[in-house]
């Protein structure tokens, strides 16, 4: 990745942060935490890895996809395609209100470039498994993206995607694990914990990769790698984004679990903003 690239990622991150802060503040609370540690995971995909968007066409055939399968990141999402200009952005402001067509968790039927509802955890990633083998039996060249939770990695469906993934061979798949280590109720490790989280997906027979889920860079080669590795072996593939829950408002970065959920004023949002404008 040049330069250029990496000053455009950090400018863009800082962009996408503020409309996360700026929909939930306007409805008063909303999923910080889990918002704020994939949007770097995101914005490379939706800025620059994803082929085939179109935000005036945003059931284009062919097109690759993205699966976010912790739905409670819908706003992360609602950030990106407003500004890729999928809709004003003054929905932003409609977040999870009656009627609006940003609900909180990511639905397809409401929401244009969303590719797959979810919020119930454990099913997005089982219905990626589903876009994928579909699209490898279309031969239409998609890949399938897909963010799961770590906490919603405790559910027993993500595990028979998991299977059902490598059975059929779908290297057209490639999944993230937004590794924050927390959860809705405190620690992942004092919950249920994972590790080693990566040696289970390699012994599901997916290609591993563990890198930090807020370099931009490192996401960028890891997919490159996955891609590389799958066309050659023939599995899907699990990136574990090492990323930190509330990254860049310090205030939710500092709240540990209760990070997940919680309230936020107008002037909160704008000590916020000033901290992620830096
Ligand atoms: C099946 C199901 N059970 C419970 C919930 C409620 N819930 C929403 S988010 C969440 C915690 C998820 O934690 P994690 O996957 O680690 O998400 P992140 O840390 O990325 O926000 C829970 C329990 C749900 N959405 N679906
Ligand atoms: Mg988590």
């Amino acid at each position: 990745m040049s330069n250029m690239d990496k000053a455009f990622f950090i400018e863009k991150c800082k962009t996408i942060r503020c409309l996360i802060m700026e929909g939930i503040a306007s409805i008063g609370s909303g999923h910080i935490g889990g918002c704020l540690s994939c949007v770097e995971a995101l914005t490379v995909l939706r800025y620059k890895l994803m082929q085939g968007l179109d935000p005036k066409d945003p059931h284009k055939e062919g097109r690759d996809r993205l699966v976010i399968s912790k739905g409670h990141a819908g706003p992360t999402m609602y950030a990106i395609l407003a500004d890729q200009g999928y809709y004003p952005m003054e929905w932003i402001t409609t977040l999870n209100r009656l009627n609006t067509n940003l609900p909180s968790h990511t639905d397809m039927n409401h929401t244009p470039g969303i590719d797959m509802t979810a919020g119930s955890l454990g099913q997005g990633i089982a219905c990626a498994v589903g876009l994928a083998y579909g699209s490898k039996l279309k031969k239409d060249g998609a890949t399938i993206y897909c963010l799961v939770g770590d906490g919603e990695s405790q559910e027993g469906e993500v595990w028979e995607a998991a299977h059902i993934a490598a059975a059929k061979g779908l290297s057209n798949l490639i999944c993230m694990t937004d590794y924050n280590k927390l959860q809705i109720d405190g620690t992942v490790e004092e919950v249920s914990g994972l590790a080693p989280l990566g040696e289970k997906w390699k012994a599901f027979n997916w290609n591993v990769y563990d890198v930090d889920g807020h370099d931009t860079d490192a996401i960028e080669a890891a997919v490159a790698q996955a891609k590389k590795d799958g066309a050659e072996n023939g599995r899907p593939s699990m990136i574990i984004l090492n990323t930190i829950k509330g990254k860049g408002v310090s205030f939710a970065e500092a709240k540990g679990a209760a990070c997940h959920h919680f309230a936020i004023t107008q002037e909160e949002f704008e000590i916020a903003k000033k901290e992620i404008m830096g």
